[in-house]
């Protein structure tokens, strides 16, 4: 008879607990400004799961998919907003919020590093005032940027031709002559396969997710900049977040950023697998690409100082060398 009040005590007692931490568990919902079948976002499903399993009755991440969701350009102002809790994006979809968004393409200094020369806090004080955003994590980088084309060109001159952009090339490609055009990654296969465009920006990595490798002839060398896909929150829903499950979300983002040596790797496949597909790499003289490679940075500053007096130049004491 002892024993099994006892065992019923117990049985309540663990009842109880469960109901408690059932209680205190938190659902965030997340969106991704990337389509679904690009590897950043299977990668970060992967991750999802982790914390999911490892975050039972203290917090959990509820995917609801990419653009279909949210449109590529929305993602931004859906954080801002809280319409959804936490977006997987590039600044450069959410220059709508605030033009510091893609000023981190610009980083020369890596997100470790950041971490310690005082620019995360830099990126958290902007993405809060502006954004009324939290900057969880920075999960794509060492990665440049590169353009493709279909028509041949000899010298870094794209008179003529009419190239696909996001904010991350906009000022670079014109100032080579380019006519440009604005598009979300997903609208860019048909944009190629009509001929609307003669060619785009893009990393070195993510062609073949979206199968543009078929209606891509050339990639230009050098790269440029340093690709920033990060995980960005919003921030009332982070600051209401219980200890626990703030202490938790920082931990699983902190160690996902710390896998970003990855992509060193990953990006010596993708450029070897281009070569296979066929696509060519176009390539000026050592003194024609120095200048391509500094012109983008150039340009790149003086409209990130244009566009922010006051934080473009504190983000450059943190991420330029
Ligand atoms: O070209 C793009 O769509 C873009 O701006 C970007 C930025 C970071 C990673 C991938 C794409």
């Amino acid at each position: 008879m002892k024993r099994s009040l006892c065992f019923s005590l117990a049985a309540l007692y663990a009842a109880l607990f469960a109901v408690a931490a059932a209680a205190q568990e938190v659902t965030l919902r997340m969106v991704s400004a990337f389509p679904e079948n690009q590897f950043y976002v299977k990668r970060t499903v992967d991750w999802i799961d982790k914390v999911n399993k490892e975050g039972k009755g203290i917090l959990q991440i509820n995917f609801l998919g990419g653009p279909k969701a949210i449109p590529t350009f929305e993602v931004g102002k859906a954080v801002q907003s809280g319409v959804v809790d936490i977006g997987f994006s590039t600044g450069a979809f959410y220059t709508n919020v605030m033009p510091e968004a893609d000023m981190l393409k610009l980083s020369e200094t890596s997100a470790a590093e950041q971490r310690r020369n005082g620019g995360y806090e830099l990126i958290n004080k902007i993405w809060g005032e502006k954004g009324n955003m939290r900057y969880l994590a920075k999960v794509v980088e060492f990665t440049p940027f590169h353009l493709y084309l279909n028509k041949k060109i000899d010298k870094p001159d794209l008179t003529g031709l009419k190239i696909r952009i996001t904010p991350v090339y906009r000022e670079f490609f014109q100032s080579m002559g380019a006519s440009v055009m604005t598009t979300a990654p997903g609208e860019v296969y048909t944009a190629l396969e009509r001929g609307v465009i003669d060619g785009y920006g893009w990393p070195i990595h993510a062609l073949f997710d979206l199968n543009w490798q078929e209606k891509t002839k050339y990639r230009v060398d050098p790269g440029f900049y340093n690709a920033e896909v990060s995980l960005i929150m919003n921030l009332d829903k982070y600051k209401a977040l219980p200890a626990s499950a703030r202490e938790f979300l920082d931990n699983e983002t902190l160690a996902y950023e710390k896998q970003n040596d990855f992509w060193k790797t990953y990006n010596q496949n993708e450029a070897k697998r281009q070569a296979q597909a066929g696509i060519q790499v176009i390539t000026f003289d050592p003194a024609t690409n120095k200048a391509f490679v500094e012109k983008a940075k150039e340009i790149g500053w003086a409209t990130a100082i244009k566009e922010s007096p006051v934080y473009g130049p504190q983000l450059k004491k943190v991420l330029a060398r």
